[in-house]
């Protein structure tokens, strides 16, 4: 099924978040800086382009929303945590507007909590796992630059991230760069924005027919 995303709204402040459309659903995609949200919304739309991206961390700066369609709901773009080499105000700017993003969007429904595939669970990953765990939202966990690992590897820390997550599950595994995991995260997003993908596709099937 052909989909596409498109970016709708640019936040900057926390005057500007007031005007995030309450009534659509909304998948937020957070992850420790350069850990690849940006690259895994190219991948998901298929352009390379789309959103912003830089091996160099710190370089989303605004909550980006992105219009799924067919579908009709958002999937979100947070600027990165923990990202060592700016001001502290800044980093304090940051913490502040996904902060007050997580805890008053009305429309939330779930948040990809991205992690690197390379590394053991770090603590501003446990931190944002345990906070949305607590939050009642549900949790989308995902092993980023999947490319880089060896398969034995993945595996064991597939196992390793089991441990943290209270559903019991394991974290989906994905790579921007060879597209692996992206049909799947495709479905999880649309069964957790409310969306049946089967039926999505029967949709879209309808609509070309007619
Ligand atoms: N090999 C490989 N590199 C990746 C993958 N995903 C992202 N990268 C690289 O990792 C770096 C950071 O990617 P971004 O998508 O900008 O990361 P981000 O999480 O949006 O970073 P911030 O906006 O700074 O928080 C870039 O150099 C990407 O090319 C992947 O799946 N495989
Ligand atoms: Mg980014």
């Amino acid at each position: 099924m052909h989909r596409t995303l498109t970016l709708t709204e640019t936040i900057y402040t926390l005057e500007q978040l007031q005007a995030v459309p309450a009534d659509v659903p909304q998948i937020a995609v957070a992850g420790r800086s350069n850990v690849g949200k940006s690259s895994l919304i190219n991948c998901l739309a298929g352009r390379k382009k789309l959103a912003k991206i830089s091996s160099t961390p710190g370089k989303t700066r605004s909550v980006n929303l992105y219009q799924a369609a067919p579908g009709d709901y958002y999937i979100v773009d947070l600027p990165g945590y923990g990202y060592a080499r700016c001001s502290k105000a800044e980093r304090n700017k940051w913490a502040e507007l996904i902060g007050r993003y997580l805890a008053e969007t009305p429309g939330l429904r779930a948040v990809a909590v991205l992690m690197d595939s390379r590394l053991n669970p770090q603590e501003l990953d446990l931190e944002m796992v345990s906070y949305v765990h607590q939050s009642g939202l549900d949790i989308i966990a995902i092993l980023t630059k999947a490319d880089k690992c060896k398969q034995k590897d993945l595996a064991k820390r597939q196992a390793q991230w089991a441990d943290f997550l209270r559903t019991g599950g394991k974290p989906m595994v994905f790579s921007s760069k060879t597209g692996r995991g992206r049909d799947k995260l495709w479905a999880a997003m649309d069964m957790a924005a409310g969306f049946d993908p089967e039926q999505l596709v029967t949709d879209v099937l309808d609509e070309t027919k007619a």
